[in-house]
């Protein structure tokens, strides 16, 4: 390879300029889990305070119309990493703790991509897109295909999320602390015989599920799925966001100067069980929901400090987003409800995690690149599914036709140099719906208006529904008898995107 460089660079007219293009920027994505557009200081909120994402907003660009794909995790996580809208692959819903891979090594993720990039790569935290082959993987042993197939060097995960087994990080395929003694058994039908379970034993229990969530008890918690064995390697949740910040810390601190990462850092913060740890008690007067938003901004801070520190923060995309819209309980007593006040997780928009309103997509979108992008507050329509197709741009590569079917350019926009997003975006919840301009299309679809469980608007109606958020941005005046012909301009290009496999220029 090295002669071959070498002879390029006597070569080829190119090479002066390549020579002396500005460094690749090293690239740090903070992905939050069901954090909503109103649940920070910088996006109005004020009963929560989260002064070092701020001060992120204040040194780069504030987005107030970018979006994930879904309206849950796997399929929003699915399109970040893909550059695919979920909706379009079957088994991409949320995933049990003990579901296969859903990403087939071999395709183009945005971590393959930059890897091909000559990037260092890393993801820590939630992972919740499956491990191991279609039959699962297998806790005791090599856990194989999962992040380090698909394009990480390095990985520090949760299999899916906090509140499902197994309760254990895995370190590049591993068990961390597994005793080969204690075997871990996962089940999502069979409880152990032995085992106590929140439905059996409420009173082990330091918090109490609302609905669901009565299977394993791990550090006084029940959860969702069954487990045994792996003692020593339980984790603790009130330690989590340390320990997935001190990951990401160290993940950094290893980076040579030569070559530029990629820092995945996909948080458990704020989804439930939400369990600070006891230095954020109470730091809000909303209870531990919003004492794991302070947490989160801790964890935020420290990444910054990090950057900082070891002087890497002006050639550093940092991009701070969030899975999905918000919810407020969401299967456990944890005061969310009662000490909410007159706080709008949602902010002014309408629904939040599980729903086709606005809320289930619209979420919190900072970029900051000190050498390169102006601070500002942009309203252009971007997308997570945006980031493979515009980092490709960004680092110089060349995406093969089949690669990230729905993933736009857009880089222009995320730095803040252009209004310009996408043209028009899909969401999904239980139905599709398409955003164009400022039109918001909702399919008709059949299923209950609230989530009984979280007390979401889902969305869902049976004539389908058509806005103009320009005038009504909380999506309550239905248009689709007033403007037929909108309606059905909007829905011919959602069936268009469907029926084509591709929406990529
Ligand atoms: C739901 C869980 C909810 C949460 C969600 C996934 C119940 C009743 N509810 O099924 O608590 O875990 O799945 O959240 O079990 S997500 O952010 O990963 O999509
Ligand atoms: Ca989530």
């Amino acid at each position: 390879m090295k002669s071959v460089f070498a002879t390029l660079a006597v070569l080829s007219p190119l090479s002066t300029s390549v020579a002396h293009a500005a460094p690749k920027p090293n690239i740090v994505v903070i992905y939050a889990d069901d954090l909503g557009y109103g649940d920070l200081s910088c996006y109005g909120a004020t009963r929560v305070q989260t002064p070092n994402v701020d001060r992120l907003a204040q040194g780069g660009v504030r987005f107030t119309d970018a979006h994930t794909t879904s309206a849950t995790c796997t399929p929003s996580r699915y399109s970040l990493l893909t550059g695919e809208y979920a909706w379009r692959k079957k088994g991409t819903g949320i995933l049990p703790g003990d579901a296969g891979l859903i990403i087939e090594p071999g395709r183009a993720t945005l971590a393959s991509m930059l890897k091909q990039a000559g990037y260092s790569t890393g993801v820590v935290g939630k992972w919740h897109l499956g491990l191991g082959p279609q039959s699962g993987p297998d806790w005791n042993g090599e856990i194989t295909p999962g992040p380090n197939q698909i394009g990480f060097d390095y990985s520090f995960i949760m299999a899916a999320t906090g509140d499902r087994v197994p309760c254990v990080y895995v370190e590049n395929g591993r068990v961390v602390n597994l005793d080969p003694q204690d075997p871990i058994k996962i089940s999502y039908n069979t409880p152990f015989e032995d085992e106590p379970t929140g439905a059996k034993q409420p009173e082990l229990l330091k918090m109490k599920p609302s609905h669901g969530h009565n299977n394993a008890i791990v550090n006084g918690i029940s959860r969702i799925g069954h487990m045994k064995g792996g003692k020593a390697a339980l984790w603790n949740d009130e330690d989590m966001a340390e320990t997935f910040t001190q990951r990401a810390v160290s993940f950094l601190e290893k980076q040579t100067p030569d070559t530029p990462f990629f820092l995945y850092l996909s948080t458990h913060n704020i989804h439930v069980p939400r369990v600070p740890h006891p230095r954020f008690t109470a730091k809000t007067p909303m209870g531990p929901r919003g004492d794991a938003i302070a947490e989160l901004d801790w964890s935020v801070g420290e990444i910054a400090k990090t950057l900082d520190r070891l002087k890497l923060a002006d050639n550093t995309l940092v991009i701070i987003s969030s899975d999905n819209g918000p919810v407020v309980n969401d299967g456990y007593f944890d005061e969310s409800i009662v000490k909410l006040g007159d706080h709008k997780p949602a902010g002014p928009f309408r629904g939040g995690k599980y729903s086709a309103f606005e809320g289930g997509t619209r979420v919190p979108f900072i970029t900051r690149w000190p050498a390169r992008i102006k601070p500002g507050v942009s309203d252009a329509l971007v997308s997570q599914v945006d980031f493979l197709a515009s980092f490709a741009a960004l680092t110089g590569q060349k995406l093969s036709d089949n690669a990230a079917p729905d993933s736009f350019d857009v880089l222009q926009a995320l730095l803040g140099e252009s209004k310009a997003g996408r043209e028009n975006l899909v969401e999904q919840a239980g139905v599709l719906s398409l955003r164009q301009g400022d039109w918001k299309y909702i399919e008709a679809g059949q299923g209950a208006k609230k989530n009984a469980n979280t007390n979401t608007e889902t969305g869902i109606d049976p004539q389908g529904q058509l806005f103009n958020l320009s005038d009504d941005i909380g999506e309550t005046k239905n248009l689709i008898a007033a403007q037929p012909q909108k309606a059905q301009e909007l829905a011919a290009t959602l069936k268009k995107i469907r029926d084509d496999g591709r929406s990529r220029p």
